[in-house]
């Protein structure tokens, strides 16, 4: 007597054409229902973070009869084809953008990188601060100009458990995403939140094998109430798509001074009467952000 169950999920991980699917009657390996499959010839049709609805009949495989609306998704370019793009995971709605005290190096070009990505993408930025245990002042007023502007900082210790149960509460309820250079505690934080994830810590730290790019895929992990994406490549994330005009209003304390510049198109380089250039002078733009718009701008670290 087969029995058909029908549930609701979100998708953890997708590999060779089988997708996990995290549903409200436990976790199930579902295939793709083959009317789906045959609509659009599309590697993106189902990626990890879909809402999907399934049917399993008994202890069988589960089959996904329907990818529900996107809210939001995060892409990158195909290494391969300029104009192709990857849906690396669908609806996240936060980015934890994390770095370390003492090692690796704290580079705000990269920080503000990663803001730019998740202003774009209309993510809420957090900021995470870890190996607070190797704490200097330095450092920590890099931080704390990023807090001024008006980011979460969350200063942890994935070893002593400082912060942890902050961390845990942003995480809660939310479908989020964790960039960060390696070697910055990334698994570390999440094994501390929840140790049985037990996910590999120093694993990948290894300097001889960071040329090599090994096209991982994103992976959620069910995090405490939320899932966490493990995202590969968010260095190659988002921004080689955003237009120039719109790089400006992705650095937060730029907004106010939108519009007042004296050409309309201002990219605020060396035009005269720049709103921007004459706040950065003032230092109410601080010169170290501005910096990194230019970079942006110019295309070097997109
Ligand atoms: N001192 C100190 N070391 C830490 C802390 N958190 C993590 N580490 C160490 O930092 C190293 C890297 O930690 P991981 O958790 O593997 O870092 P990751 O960000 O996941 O790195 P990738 O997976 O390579 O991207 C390990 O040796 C950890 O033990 C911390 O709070 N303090
Ligand atoms: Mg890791
Ligand atoms: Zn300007």
């Amino acid at each position: 007597m087969s029995e058909e169950i029908h549930a609701e999920g979100i998708v953890l991980r997708a590999t060779a054409g089988f997708f996990e699917v995290d549903t409200d009657r436990g976790l199930w390996t579902c295939k793709l229902r083959g009317r789906l499959k045959k609509e659009k010839q599309r590697t993106d049709l189902c990626v990890v973070g879909d809402r999907v609805r399934v049917l399993r009949s008994d202890e069988g495989l589960g089959t996904i009869e329907e990818v529900l609306p996107r809210r939001q998704v995060l892409s990158r370019q195909h290494p391969a084809q300029a104009r192709r793009e990857d849906v690396l995971v669908a609806n996240l709605d936060q980015l934890f953008a994390v770095f370390a005290f003492g090692d690796p190096p704290l580079h705000p070009r990269m920080l503000d990188r990663f803001l730019v990505v998740a202003e774009h993408a209309g993510l809420d930025a957090v900021i995470v601060a870890n190996k607070l245990d190797r704490e200097s002042d330095a450092q920590r007023a890099i931080f704390e100009t990023y807090a001024k502007l008006g980011y979460p900082v969350l200063y942890t210790c994935a070893h002593r458990g400082d912060g942890i149960a902050s961390l845990r509460e942003r995480i809660d309820g939310h479908v989020s995403a964790f960039a960060g250079a390696s070697g910055v505690g990334k698994s570390s934080l999440l094994n501390a939140i929840d140790p049985d994830l037990a996910l590999k810590v120093g694993a990948t730290s290894d300097h001889t094998t960071k040329g090599r790019h090994t096209t991982r895929v994103a992976t959620l992990h069910r995090v405490g109430e939320g899932y966490v994406a493990d995202t590969p490549g968010i260095r190659e994330l988002g921004v080689w798509e955003l237009p120039d005009e719109q790089l400006d209003a992705c650095f937060v304390e730029m907004r106010p001074f939108l519009g007042g510049c004296g050409f309309r198109d201002c990219r605020h380089r060396s035009e005269p009467d720049c709103a921007i250039k004459r706040a950065v002078e003032e230092g109410v733009i601080s010169a170290e952000r501005y910096e990194s718009y230019r970079r942006l701008l110019e295309g070097d670290e997109r």
